[in-house]
């Protein structure tokens, strides 16, 4: 695969004023005719016309009504034409029934449907394929199939077509067709200048009891865009799609967002309440994309978290508006750590805004979305509210219908605040998690504290410069109260030091407040301290953060120094579980061991060599402790938590579960699974059958609730997906590969969908102590899998690939073996462009 580099980027010779597509459907042979009105750039000398396009066959070509003969390669064609306006027209043929990959225009349990972010407009048409290029869209389809969806207003429709017209200019990857037998939800919003907009969320028949929960989360994120960001919608229909066949999450194609039927189909009876929040948050993430990501897009891909990142900060803010935004924001930093920090640290790392790609799908990553998010609420931290929604205003007058640069954002704060961002602008173009350390100094009532950063090496970034860091600092008094409230303290040199007067006594810190950045921060503490802040702390992050550093301690002296489970650590579990003031969400986090990966960096961090299967032992041998000393009060919290009347997903309801339901695991640990058993029994919605299941299998006693679960929800996918991937995640470390092969000669397995393969391959992935075994059976069966996937979907195989980006944390046995896994992908005959740079740079 050729590199493209940010800095070759060179504007567009010819732009589109308008666009004319006639799709005439059929599976094997659909025909896509073009009309596209062009017109040369101003803004730039070249006049070299070439066209995106990939596996198209193409019929005719004209120009200006002359026929022409284009010269095409796999990559497109180019044409002599006029230095001048004019209109091209072509007619190519497609096969969306043959489409595995899931890109361009490709069907799903009959239905067609596109996805066309990043480059998959041009396996439809030939088309500058290219974010920068923004034209008006007007669509025809023909086809028998009632339901014919595309872009912006429909116009006219009759017995065997429709027509569809986006007034407001869009990239081509924000382009979308659906046509199939379909059902919809509808709804309405009136919007705040009292236009009415037609919502619409379309399934396949039988799911229609499955749309309520998206359509109100949709009428919600509408009235907050509006009221938080003052973001109005912009066309007379809002229509959302559900496709069982999707790579990603969703897709924010402008006012036809298309979804994984994962992330917008929800009842009590088949999802759980992290589902509930989760579509909420989907929803909510491609409602806002109207405005950041359509209204004013990215004028090429390695400015990808100009959207992402803002929407995610977005969708975030909306989310902790909704729910909880103490237990959001601790559930953002989990993630963070266990997706963001992973990549960041190994051979997958990259800037937040990369600067060479093979492949752009292989950049969707957690450092431009959610690193991209942080960074933005750094920016916010920083400059404050008020300028913050200043400068958001500004970005919206100044660049609506733009195809902009993260330089184009940064100067809206610029010239909001007069601040000077340069040396801000190192978190996009720096990769790598920055490491904090402190040390602190008391003398004479004033309390000292000494910063020193610094960033590791990044493949291809031997030396890293100084960033801003905003570090949020409290200080709590000997007795637990807060002798200094939360303060922002800006490091921007290697080593600065800051001061705190007239203390009266020595003061415990409280630093990162709010997770302030996206650091590591290294502290000589310890555990009184810890526990101490745990009971303390007026910072929920904070809080959580002192039981996590806590039990992560504990956790390694049991690996490293064979201590037993420790007394303190039990105890100040056991005082969290007491205090009724805390929230019941926040309290089953903090009961929450860190994860087998968490651990195994940790080791790497102190210089040893992770043992996979030494780690998950350590982890049942803790989490047995617990459920020994905490028993009677899990027992209690069990019953005081159990939530009465019918489910309801919202965040109250969902934070009592989430403590019963930890309590449950926890016991099920000492009862055999009685409980878990009668709870499965009972339970009349899939947070509480789900989590019965997973607490039965725990005990060793799950198999006939296995079976029962499997007779009652044959005919559901999703919910057959959790079910795939329980058994996986609850496997044995022996027996992982062995559960993951006997699930993948299951009638219901099949690699066509990426929700089924991802429900099998991605919870082995994340099963660390099975996918790790030293027999090394995992690597050789993931490898065996990802080669058959790549032929018929390289992204989602590219994606899995992440799977072996720590290998080189393992030991010199292992390594072997994972590395004779990756070569033997590597070797594959026709490896996919997106596979082959994935290994590569795992490889490399
Ligand atoms: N733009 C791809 C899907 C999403 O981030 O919303
Ligand atoms: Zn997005």
């Amino acid at each position: 695969g050729r590199t493209i580099y940010l800095k070759d980027y060179a504007p567009p010779a010819y732009l589109v004023e308008r666009v004319e597509l006639t799709f005439v459907l059929a599976p094997e042979a659909t025909r896509v005719k073009s009309r596209i009105r062009f017109t040369p750039n101003p803004g730039t000398a070249s006049r070299d016309f070439f066209l995106h396009g990939e596996e198209l066959k193409l019929v005719s070509a004209s120009v200006d009504g002359q026929a022409v003969t284009p010269a095409v390669t796999d990559e497109g064609l180019t044409c002599e034409v006029p230095d001048a306006p004019f209109t091209w027209e072509a007619e190519v043929e497609i096969a969306p029934a043959r489409n595995t990959a899931l890109e361009g225009l490709y069907m799903s349990n009959g239905m067609y449907c596109t996805q066309c972010e990043a480059e998959g407009f041009r396996k439809i048409t030939y088309y500058p394929d290219r974010p920068d290029v923004m034209a008006v869209f007007t669509v025809r389809i023909e086809s028998e199939l009632p339901v014919m969806l595309s872009n912006g207003n429909p116009g006219a429709s009759g017995a065997g077509f429709a027509e569809w017209h986006d007034p407001w200019p869009k990239p081509a990857y924000l382009f979308a067709l659906v046509a199939g037998e379909l059902v919809n939800h509808s709804g309405s919003f009136t919007t705040r200048s009292g236009k009415d907009v037609e919502l619409n969320v379309w399934v396949r028949p039988g799911d229609e009891g499955k749309c309520a929960f998206a359509m109100e989360s949709l009428k919600k994120s509408m009235k907050w865009d509006e009221e938080v960001y003052g973001r109005e919608y912009d066309l007379d229909i809002f229509n959302i799609v559900a496709v069982d066949d999707f790579n990603m999450g969703a897709m924010e194609n402008k006012g036809l967002n298309i979804f994984n039927s994962a992330a917008v189909l929800a009842s009590p009876e088949t999802s759980t309440d992290a589902n509930f929040e989760r579509i909420e948050a989907i929803i909510a993430h491609e409602y806002f994309h109207n405005w950041t990501g359509n209204r004013i897009t990215c004028r090429d891909w390695f400015q990808l978290c100009l959207k992402e990142g803002l929407t995610v900060f977005r969708d975030a803010q909306f989310t902790a508006d909704m729910r909880s935004e103490p237990v959001k924001r601790i559930t953002d930093v989990i993630d963070l750590r266990g997706r963001q920090f992973r990549e960041d640290n190994g051979p997958l790392a990259h800037p937040v805004r990369p600067e060479s790609f093979v492949e752009i799908n292989n950049f969707y990553t957690a450092t431009v979305y959610e690193k991209g998010a942080e960074v933005i609420g750094m920016l916010k931290r920083l400059v404050g509210d008020e300028a913050y929604a200043k400068a958001l205003d500004l970005y919206f007058e100044r660049h609506d219908g733009d195809a902009a640069t993260i330089e184009d954002w940064l100067k809206v704060f610029e010239d909001t605040t007069g601040r000077d961002l340069s040396q801000f602008k190192r978190w996009y173009s720096q990769a790598g998690t920055p490491r904090v350390s402190v040390d602190e100094a008391w003398e004479d009532g004033t309390y000292t504290l000494t910063f020193r950063q610094s960033t590791p090496p990044t493949p291809g970034q031997p030396v890293k410069d100084p960033r801003v860091i905003p570090i949020a600092v409290g200080l709590l008094g000997p007795n637990g109260d807060e002798v200094q409230e939360t303060t922002l303290l800006e490091l921007t040199e290697a080593e600065q030091s800051f001061t705190f007067e007239g203390l009266a006594a020595k003061p415990v810190p409280s630093i990162l407040r709010g997770f302030s950045a996206p650091v590591i921060l290294d502290r000589e503490t310890d555990n009184a301290e810890r526990a101490f802040l745990l009971a303390h702390d007026t910072d929920p992050f904070c809080k959580w953060e002192a039981g996590r550093a806590l039990a992560r301690d504990v956790l390694l002296r049991m690996l490293n120094e064979g201590a037993a489970p420790d007394k303190a650590f039990l105890g100040a579990l056991s005082s969290t579980l007491a205090d009724e003031s805390l929230d019941p969400a926040f309290v089953a986090l903090v009961l929450a061991l860190p994860s087998e990966d968490d651990l195994a960096q940790a080791q790497v961090d102190a210089g040893l060599v992770p043992d996979p299967q030494a780690i998950h032992a350590v982890r049942e041998r803790m989490r047995d402790a617990m459920a020994e000393a905490l028993e009677d009060q899990l027992r209690a919290a069990y019953a005081a938590h159990q939530v009465p009347g019918p489910y309801r997903p919202d965040a109250d309801a969902a934070a009592s579960r989430a403590l019963a339901n930890t309590a449950l695991m926890l016991l099920s640990r000492r009862d055999g699974g009685a409980l878990a058993q009668t709870q499965y029994d009972t339970a009349d919605n899939m947070t509480q059958q789900l989590a019965a299941l997973s607490a039965l299998l725990t005990a060793g006693a799950g198999e006939e609730a296995l079976k029962a679960f499997e007779a009652q929800w044959k005919d559901d996918r999703l919910v057959m997906d959790k079910w795939f991937s329980l058994q996986v995640a609850h496997a044995e470390p022996g027996d992982t590969a062995a559960t993951v092969e006997r699930l993948t000669r299951h009638p219901a397995f099949t690699m066509k969908n990426p929700n089924r393969f991802r429900a099998v391959f991605g919870a082995f992935a994340m099963n660390q102590a099975g996918f790790h075994h030293d027999s090394g059976d995992g690597y050789r069966l993931m490898a065996d899998w990802l080669i058959e996937l790549d032929a018929l979907n390289p992204q989602t195989t590219a994606r899995m690939c992440s799977a072996f980006q720590t290998w080189r944390r393992y030991d010199a046995d292992r390594q072997a073996l994972i590395r004779e896994a990756l070569e033997r992908i590597m070797a594959k005959k026709d490896l996919s462009r997106d596979t082959a740079e994935m290994i590569g740079r795992i490889l490399d």
